[in-house]
């Protein structure tokens, strides 16, 4: 009787192409001339393991990194994806990109492998549209200790990104209050006797994006 050998060649090849003989060997050990070679191609059908984007910099929100991704044979390289769409690629886990200032887009990255597999990593909104602010109203309160008025400000901080939005009021080029409010509710500010009001406010994100808005009193 006869029966037709086989065997698996999993784990035992490499992505591509293969070349493979046979050769067989009897109980004393003879072996005989290896058979026919025939070539087995394989593909790699496995995308890059999944990786982690995270750009965000207060101090550099053009700073792109994210952890490097493994593959079943080789990351070759990173695509930058803006809006969806290549903007380039690299080789590093590391990017600089210069942010137009009043500009925010989304951001992804992409790992390949040879075989053109990739993993997307996740979708991070880069920032770099500065605040804006509204609703501003001024309560005024004498001091019967200095004989003079003092303000308190109430106004609305608005950001296209950030959950909170920092404000300092200048009197001159002193700083003379500030505080973090939520983005888009309604917050105030009381200046001491001593100061009495401001004339100026720098409105920060949490991106570092800033404006200098001009007290409207
Ligand atoms: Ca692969
Ligand atoms: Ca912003």
């Amino acid at each position: 009787m006869t029966t037709v050998p086989s065997f698996s060649l999993g784990g035992l090849y490499f992505i591509g192409s293969n070349n493979i003989t046979i050769r067989a060997k009897d109980a004393a050990g003879n072996v005989s001339d290896a058979s026919a070679n025939f070539v087995l191609v394989t593909q790699d059908a496995t995308p890059p393991i999944a990786f982690s984007f995270n750009p965000m910099s207060s101090s550099n929100p053009g700073l792109m990194r994210w952890t490097q991704s493994f593959d079943n044979v080789q990351v070759v390289r990173y695509d930058i994806m803006q809006n969806g769409v290549l903007y380039t690629s690299v080789s590093s886990t590391v990017f600089s990109y210069s942010m137009p200032l009043g500009v925010s887009d989304n951001f992804s990255i992409r790992a390949y492998d040879a075989a053109g597999n990739y993993r997307e990593s996740n979708i991070v909104y880069v920032d770099r549209i500065p605040p804006t602010t509204s609703s501003w109203t001024e309560d005024t309160f004498f001091c019967p200790s200095t004989f003079s008025y003092r303000s308190e400000y109430s106004f609305i901080l608005i950001d296209d990104y950030s959950t909170n939005v920092t404000i300092r009021l200048f009197n001159g080029s002193t700083q003379v209050a500030s505080g973090s409010y939520q983005n888009g509710v309604t917050g105030s500010l009381d200046l001491p006797c001593a100061i009495g009001s401001a004339s100026y406010a720098i409105i920060t994100d949490s991106q570092g994006n800033d404006i200098n808005f001009t007290i409207p009193f």
